[in-house]
């Protein structure tokens, strides 16, 4: 067990010796706490959703494992969410998908719409937090040919337009109900196994599907749509229709947000390199935060280098005011609840880490061309005690310092997950 005064005295040290680099401690602290991330519904259950759980995962996405204790049902899921938001400090949002609708009679996801998410609002109102949305484009049987939004056939993108189209009013309802904005990300697997002769039909269809969708106006302070684009998916590796630059140009040219994936592009381009280059000319970004392991694995995201250089180009360069954090990855070789709690604290730790940079000065540094400076100070930085701070910060947001959520973790899955057969 670690002891409040032990984290109390470690962090007046390194509150003293980031004030030495002109770095204020408190501030940094003050800053994260404002930074909400969207966790994601569908780590807790594997994306099945309650629509049609027995349907095979499609869109050349995948889980694998087999933990004990996955969430069965709305209540099984939201008291998951409730245990794991309980252990990430601050205040958050969850992000739904339509595939989670809770409702009283068997609706296909065309019919779906915002009374079938009063379970999800009443339980949001609950837990004070606000709600995103993203339309399901996968594990449906109009899912043809790997084939949505841009199908040759007309029936099929009429389908999928009233499920985009839904998913705005239900994502409206969020915004409305909880006084904040959502959220609401399309992300289709539209695309081709192999090459394909004609490149151009689909992302015209695929345009014109989206207008469609988005024809009817509505209050941006409530719900705002994002795109996300990838590089390919299993079983769709030659083509996809939603490529980046795609979507990129889609959202400059019709007012939305872009979201830009960790997982969805080849692993050599610096996924945070983007947002500088997007947001002088966009509106803002959705962030699906994931780590890929030699392809889209969608592993549990850790305190790696990838997620460091996301969270740095957030602070360096202010973007966070206009980037929405969402995580997306889903692994079920480990307990669920804690997959959540590992990936959103490694999140908010690399954003304290970020925050606890000298930026003003790094910055006047290397526009004085002191390029020495520059790789000294960030060097040395690496070895400051940011995990005092973070420990600190979790002490004063009543969360469990440390390791010490581990042991919440194993009696939730003595009392409540494994108890469930
Ligand atoms: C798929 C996309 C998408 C999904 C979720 C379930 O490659 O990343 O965001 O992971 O919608
Ligand atoms: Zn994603």
């Amino acid at each position: 067990m670690i002891k409040d005064k032990n984290v109390n005295d470690a962090y007046q040290l390194a509150k003293q010796k980031y004030a030495e680099i002109g770095v204020d401690t408190d501030a940094a602290m003050e800053e994260l706490k404002k930074v909400k991330l969207s966790i994601h519904s569908w780590q807790g259950d594997d994306v099945h959703g309650f629509v049609n759980p027995n349907h095979e995962l499609t869109g050349g996405i995948g889980v694998s494992g087999n933990y004990p204790g996955i969430a069965r049902n709305p209540d099984e899921l939201t008291a998951d969410l409730h245990e794991a938001l309980s252990l990430i400090p601050g205040s958050h949002k969850v992000q739904l998908h339509t595939l989670y609708a809770v409702t009283n009679k068997k609706k296909d996801f065309n019919e779906i719409g915002p009374e079938d998410f009063a379970y999800w609002v009443d339980w949001a109102k609950e837990e004070k937090i606000g709600l995103d949305m993203n339309p399901t484009f996968f594990s449906h049987p109009l899912v043809k040919e790997n084939f949505t939004l841009a199908s040759p056939e007309k029936y099929i993108r009429d389908f999928w337009i009233e499920v985009g189209k839904k998913s705005r009013e239900i994502s409206k309802y969020f915004g409305q109900e909880l006084g904040q904005r959502s959220i609401n990300n399309f992300w289709i697997p539209d695309g081709f196994k192999d090459n394909p002769i004609d490149k151009e039909n689909p992302r015209l269809r695929l345009i014109n599907s989206l207008d469609e969708i988005f024809k009817q106006k509505y209050d941006e302070n409530q719900t705002i749509e994002s795109v996300e684009g990838k590089l390919f998916g299993t079983g769709i590796e030659s083509y996809t229709v939603g490529s980046h630059l795609f979507y990129n140009n889609y959202a400059i040219s019709r007012g939305k947000l872009w979201t830009i994936d960790a997982g969805h592009w080849h692993p050599t381009e610096d996924v945070s390199d983007k947002f500088s280059a997007f947001l002088p000319f966009g509106k803002g970004l959705m962030l699906h935060i994931s780590r890929p392991v030699r392809w889209d694995s969608d592993h549990v995201v850790i305190f790696d280098e990838a997620l460091v250089r996301i969270t740095r180009s957030l602070v360096r360069d202010q973007e966070l005011s206009h980037t929405n954090i969402g995580l997306d990855f889903f692994d079920a070789t480990i307990n669920r609840v804690a997959a959540w709690v590992i990936g959103a604290r490694a999140t908010q730790k690399a954003l304290l880490q970020a925050m606890l940079e000298p930026i003003k000065q790094l910055k006047q540094a290397e526009l004085e061309y002191d390029f020495t400076t520059r790789l000294a100070i960030t060097e040395e930085l690496k070895s400051y005690p940011f995990g005092a701070v973070w420990d600190e910060f979790c002490l004063q947001n009543n969360v469990p310092v440390g390791s010490n959520w581990l042991n919440d973790i194993h009696q939730y899955e003595k009392n409540v997950q494994f108890k469930r057969k």
